[in-house]
């Protein structure tokens, strides 16, 4: 499901369209651009979404394209040998520089519906590209792994990788902060149904398997072997400034409970293609997270 069509769900569960205060300019226009089949395609995903609240579900594979080449060495393995095998395979890429992160995110995150706009990780909201910055109504770049998590910075590496790094609202990038991820607590403030407590962060339903796949790549992709912390899972909330987030029990859930959709796996091509020639592995493969861990 694209991450802009909650909006239209959002918009058809509450049954009062001829009072749609809450909804922002941007969302309707959203709204009245989305396609009929997508429309439909988001009441399905949300009706799949009511079915695994209940009932437990596995993760399958999205995308075997690179099956015979990219992953070949991975195929058929599992466990510490898998998280071996793709820890080679995505540790060959080309890296960008915190600036060139910029234009990056103009263009992976780039809104389906409006050329000129980013969506924003956390709120959902359409923003102009050219609202980049630190101000009150900018967006910035969030570290989706806290780069605080083992204070690897903003130096070419983990802190520039394009595979966790998202436009997020500024107020909103500073109230997440370094908090590990977990359910529970109250509603964030222009978050788009995020909720924070004292010591985690819940996304929006939306992009709940989008963060556990970032955060599952960048505990792969990063293991020690080049001169940047080894970055680990836990099931822990309060991991401050060691190289570690949780709570994996939580964020195995989450990619079992909001599979890839097609705004993740085309910023997965557009990062592969055209900046850094690497892949995550668990957007075409979310069912390896339970190979793994
Ligand atoms: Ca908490
Ligand atoms: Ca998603």
């Amino acid at each position: 499901m694209p991450e802009t069509s909650i909006r239209t769900s959002v918009c058809t569960r509450t049954r009062r369209r001829w009072r749609p205060v809450a909804l922002t300019a941007a969302a309707l226009l959203a709204t009245a651009t989305l396609p009929a089949a997508t429309a439909t395609a988001a009441t399905t995903a949300a009706a799949t979404t009511a079915t695994t609240a209940t009932t437990a579900t596995t993760a399958t594979a999205t995308n075997t394209s690179y099956d015979d080449t990219y992953y070949k060495d991975a195929i058929g393995k599992t466990g510490a040998s898998l998280k071996s095998a793709l820890h080679t395979i995505i540790s060959s890429q080309t890296k960008l520089s915190y600036s060139q992160v910029w234009d990056a995110l103009k263009h992976t995150d780039q809104d389906p519906n409006n050329s000129n706009d980013v969506i924003l990780l956390y709120s959902g909201a359409s923003r102009s590209k050219s609202l980049n910055g630190g101000s009150v109504g900018d967006w910035n770049r969030e570290h989706v792994w806290a780069k605080s998590h083992g204070e690897f910075g903003t130096t070419t590496g983990p802190g520039t990788d394009l595979h966790h790094l998202r436009p997020a609202d500024v107020q909103v990038n500073s109230i997440r902060g370094n908090k590990d991820f977990d359910d529970g607590g109250s509603a964030v403030t222009n978050g788009g149904g995020s909720l924070t407590d004292s010591d985690s962060f819940e996304p929006r339903d939306a992009v709940k398997g989008d963060v556990a796949r970032m955060i599952l790549y960048m505990a792969v992709r990063y293991d020690g072997d080049d001169g940047f912390p080894d970055l680990k899972m836990d099931d822990q909330v309060d991991n401050g400034t060691s190289p570690y987030m949780g709570k994996l029990s939580v964020l195995k859930q989450w990619n079992d409970e909001d599979p890839p959709d097609a705004f993740e796996e085309n910023r997965n091509q557009v990062i592969y293609d055209d900046y850094q020639h690497n892949r995550n592995p668990f957007i075409d493969h979310p069912e390896w997270v339970d190979a793994i861990w």
